[in-house]
């Protein structure tokens, strides 16, 4: 395999408006993000995704973009841009951008011309029909909006707010290739592609992902933006089996770097009302599925590695234990990802194992996918009603990965002086970054021992790069496989329960590189009659 510089990097994901609030508006801002590029320097990462800062009316924070060149203004501005670029880059961190290429804000220029007339030069950059289809918006409702000024209906796949650009348009994709060109010129270090497999549509025959542009376009837009350069490219694809990924990331067909799959992801949610009601964790099941992907690639594609994100539950409080055992787990879910083949992605918060939350009102929420969904399902179909609804969002909505970031114990948790956007979570006392920087054993360290075990002389190349093969598949609690690269041997051991799980493998321990427990005597780990703890983790070394 052709060793590229983005596999044996770490990334780490903000999200600007709960990150860290440097003005006293309420919502964080890029000076906050610089204010704390130490801290992220420290936890070892090489890259920083940052979710949407340009120009947005927010109806979904930013993933509704009016201007892909401009700032808006709640984050800073290009200076500070500018600033954040090179700041980072002094710290040898990269920055990605996030680009949302499916769709715009109804409040881009070319949106706002659209609308005016049918003849309109930008009319044809957006969707419009005289009539709608059945095709539903992934927020609930309709994929149609009705336009009573020109008569007809534009596309939509999320929000009405959020109306899908036209790339049947030659024209939508030569400005956009020129606006990504434009930041690469910036000195960012690569992009994130938001719900890429929509490109490419075709909606008159009920194709809205994986459509058959979809490549070939993504193949015109390396060729323009990303040939060439020192670049780390990721899409988002929701529709990704193995082979779909492999058409993205296989390097000869030079599209992506790697994609995010979601098989594992959505595992637990229920067939009919999706994410509001999910279903028990299955290790088994999720042992599958990520094996699965460990083992589908041969130099023709990479995997990114991720449990959370701005739209998923926090881990801990998903799968792991965020009572007793926050710390354990949220080591344990560490563990087992940065053991994993591919390039690891952490989410803000994660490193300290920030936990769900449960807001007693409706109203306390924010996120766009809440509103809509509980008008559609509580509302509308009645196929929930209010009290089921407020588990499903106490378990999965995206607000749980949105409240601000907890620096410290002091009012607002240190996040802004001001009022914050989204209400924090009052757990922020205990769980916080200065509390975790305090503590050697705190889950922040934890993060930090993975990420430069990943980049040590001696087992970084086995990390990234070994192969991988599951141990006991039917296990129900524990996790354990094996990565081997040029005759070095690790193995990667976890107890996924509360009740300790006795084990008896046949091979032997050379050297215990990691414990989340960290026992006293580490030489007398014997695998052939182990009792883990309750949430205990491993990566050893085999003889
Ligand atoms: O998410 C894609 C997306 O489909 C999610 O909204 C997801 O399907 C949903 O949470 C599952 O119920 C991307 C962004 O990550 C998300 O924040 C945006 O809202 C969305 O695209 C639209 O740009």
């Amino acid at each position: 395999m052709n060793k590229q510089w983005w596999h044996s990097a770490v990334v780490y994901q903000v999200y600007p408006r709960s990150f860290c609030d440097s003005s006293g508006d309420g919502n964080g801002d890029l000076p906050g993000i610089i204010s704390k590029l130490d801290y992220l320097e420290k936890l070892g990462i090489d890259l920083i995704w940052l979710s949407p800062v340009y120009l947005s009316p927010m109806k979904d924070n930013g993933y509704d973009i009016a201007d892909y060149q401009a700032i808006d203004p709640r984050f800073g501005n290009m200076d500070d841009m500018r600033q954040l670029i090179a700041q980072a880059k002094q710290r040898n961190i990269g920055i990605m951008m996030d680009l949302v290429l499916n769709h715009t804000s109804d409040q881009h220029r070319w949106f706002i011309q659209a609308k005016q007339s049918r003849d309109n030069p930008y009319r044809d950059y957006y969707i419009w029909r005289d009539q709608s289809n059945s095709i539903g918006s992934i927020f609930g409702g309709p994929a149609w909006q009705y336009d009573s000024n020109t008569q007809q209906h534009y596309f939509h796949l999320f929000a009405d707010a959020q109306p899908d650009l036209n790339w049947e348009n030659p024209a939508v994709a030569e400005e956009i290739q020129q606006m990504i060109s434009w930041w690469v010129d910036q000195g960012v270090a690569g992009f994130r592609l938001d719900v890429i497999d929509l490109i490419g549509k075709q909606i008159d025959q009920g194709i809205t992902e994986n459509g058959p542009r979809l490549h070939p376009l993504l193949q015109e837009m390396h060729q323009a933006c990303f040939k060439g350069k020192k670049l780390v490219t990721v899409g988002e694809t929701w529709g990704a089996t193995p082979e779909i990924a492999k058409l993205y990331s296989d390097p000869r067909r030079e599209e992506l770097s790697m994609v995010f799959q979601f098989e594992h992801a959505a595992l637990d949610w229920h067939p009919e009302h999706g994410k509001w009601q999910v279903q028990d964790f299955d290790l088994v099941a999720l042992k599958r599925v990520l094996s699965k992907w460990q083992t589908a690639f041969n130099g023709d594609g990479w995997n990114a590695l991720f449990w959370n994100n701005h739209d998923l539950p926090r881990i801990v409080s998903r799968w792991g234990n965020d009572g007793k055992y926050r710390e354990a787990s949220a080591k344990l879910f560490a563990t087992l990802l940065h053991g994993m083949q591919g390039t690891p992605y952490i989410y803000q918060g994660e490193e300290i194992a920030m936990t769900n939350v449960q807001f007693d009102h409706l109203d306390d929420y924010h996120d766009i996918e809440i509103k809509n969904s509980y008008q559609e399902k509580v509302l509308e179909q009645k196929s929930l009603s209010h009290q089921q609804f407020m588990q499903g969002v106490y378990k999965s909505a995206r607000d749980n990965a949105r409240t601000p970031m907890q620096w410290d114990n002091s009012e607002n948790a240190g996040f802004s002086r001001g009022q914050p956007w989204l209400k924090l979570n009052p757990n922020y006392a205990q769980i916080n970054v200065a509390a975790a920087l305090d503590n050697p054993n705190s889950v922040y360290y934890h993060y930090q021992r993975l990420i430069a075990l990943r980049k040590s002389e001696e087992y970084g190349d086995t990390l990234v790069y070994g192969s991988y093969q599951l141990l006991l598949a039917e296990h129900q609690q524990v996790f354990a496989y094996l990565r081997q690269y040029q005759g070095q041997r690790l193995l990667v051991l976890a107890n996924v329960s509360a009740q300790p799980q006795t084990l008896n493998l046949d091979y032997q321990v050379e050297k215990v590189l990691l414990d989340n427990l960290q026992p006293e005597d580490e030489s007398k780990i014997d695998l052939t009659q182990l009792t883990l703890a309750p949430y205990q983790a491993l990566i050893c070394t085999l003889a």
